[in-house]
């Protein structure tokens, strides 16, 4: 029998490369609350992504209410609705109001014009993402975010090892919150990261994800439980120095796919944006009306053949039962997203996905249509 292929599959150390630390933990029974594994990854991680300001954390969405929190914000969040769902909760738990406003055609990440048109005396931050680890426009939304007197948060949760110009994607805005997920390029089973400009803002974080607790007598605003456990941490130490290698096998899957899939009538691979050195998390193609295909029977007929593409992100967020009643979600507002939520497939890629299962996967995609 064929085994299945999925979308992704979790990057692990060999176990021998985690047993020393699962060892010192054993003996120290220091299991969370900022251990020595959190302090010595936190380190190792803001020196790794050239950031001088970083808080773990428990994993992305969790991040992101914390970083809405930290600053302290009221009313509307102009974000994308071509996004996982955990974006818009976020904002949500937060206690604000989502806004959508549509994408750009070619990077799929919000559109800078279109987040401009939805702004409001009642808006507070843009929150954009920067979908599969693409840069967004980001001079455009900092002249933006500058402009209004906006606060600018990037869901940065697909961007472990995107630099743009030569610098790690997560320096732009005020926050970015990265995920360590088990499905992204880094993981630490689960975990997250949010990257922050000033000493201020991390003590703020550091806070806030520990219940607020300033001492054993003082609690300060309301926090949450949203640290990094120290199993998390010393995973995220191990994988640390292998990050780089993993993307260059995911770079090598990453280009067998286009050469494979060139020429291929009605089907689009999206690329990275100028200037930016990619991390190939994920292979979207567009499922054009040229393919003689729909995206639909196209994931059915990869699925028959145990293939498991996913179409990320569809349905739209603002299609939601949550969100569907907002103005903002009007399906005549977001003409550009609703194209690309019906269009899009997430092909399977991952460090060691074989050559002899993805030349299968391009077969596929190349003669089985129509
Ligand atoms: N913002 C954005 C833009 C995001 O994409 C995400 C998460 C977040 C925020 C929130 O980040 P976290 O709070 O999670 O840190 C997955 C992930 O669960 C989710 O983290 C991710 N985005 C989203 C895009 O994808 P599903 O429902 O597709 O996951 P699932 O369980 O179907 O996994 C996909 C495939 O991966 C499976 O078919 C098999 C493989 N897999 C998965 C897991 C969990 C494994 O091989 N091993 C595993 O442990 O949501």
């Amino acid at each position: 029998m064929r085994n299945n292929i999925y979308v992704t599959r979790p990057e692990l150390p060999p176990l021998e490369a985690l047993l020393p630390s699962l060892e010192e933990i054993w003996a120290s029974r220091m299991l969370s609350n900022g251990g020595a594994y959190h302090e010595r990854f936190e380190a190792a991680l803001a020196q790794h992504l050239g950031v001088a300001h970083l808080s773990l954390c428990t994993n992305a969405t969790i991040g992101l209410m914390l970083a809405l929190r930290a600053l302290g914000l009221r009313g509307e969040v102009i974000t994308t609705p071509f996004t996982f769902v955990a974006t818009t909760h976020a904002i949500e738990w937060a206690g604000l109001t989502p806004v959508f406003a549509d994408i750009d055609p070619v990077t799929l990440n919000l559109d800078p014009g279109a987040v401009e048109r939805a702004i409001t005396p009642a808006t507070c931050a843009i929150l954009p993402v920067h979908c599969y680890g693409h840069a967004c426009d980001v001079d455009a939304l900092d002249d933006l975010a500058q402009g209004f007197g906006l606060k600018l948060v990037y869901d940065a949760a697909h961007v472990f090892g995107v630099t743009l110009r030569g610098r790690s994607l997560t320096c732009w805005g005020d926050l970015s919150v990265m995920s360590f997920h088990a499905t992204k390029v880094f993981n630490t089973f689960e975990g997250g990261a949010i990257v922050m400009r000033d000493g201020a803002t991390k003590a703020t974080i550091d806070r806030l994800k520990n219940f607020g607790i300033v001492d054993e007598t003082q609690v300060e605003g309301v926090g949450l439980n949203g640290k990094m456990n120290e199993f998390s941490a010393a995973l995220g130490l191990t994988q640390l120095p292998r990050v780089d290698a993993v993307i260059r096998r995911r770079a090598e899957v990453d280009a067998r796919y286009r050469t494979g899939l060139s020429g291929v009538p009605g089907l689009r691979c999206l690329g990275p944006v100028a200037a930016e050195t990619p991390n190939h998390a994920y292979f979207p193609v567009l499922v054009e009306p040229g393919y003689g295909e729909t995206r639909d029977a196209l994931q059915a007929r990869l699925r028959a053949a145990g293939i498991h593409a996913r179409r990320y992100f569809c349905p739209l967020v603002s299609d939601l039962s949550e969100h569907r009643h907002r103005p903002s979600a009007a399906p005549e507002h977001l003409p550009v997203a609703r194209l690309a939520a019906s269009q899009v497939l997430c092909l399977p890629i991952y460090p060691d996905l074989s050559e002899a299962d993805q030349s299968r996967i391009i077969e596929l995609l190349r003669h089985g249509r129509g």
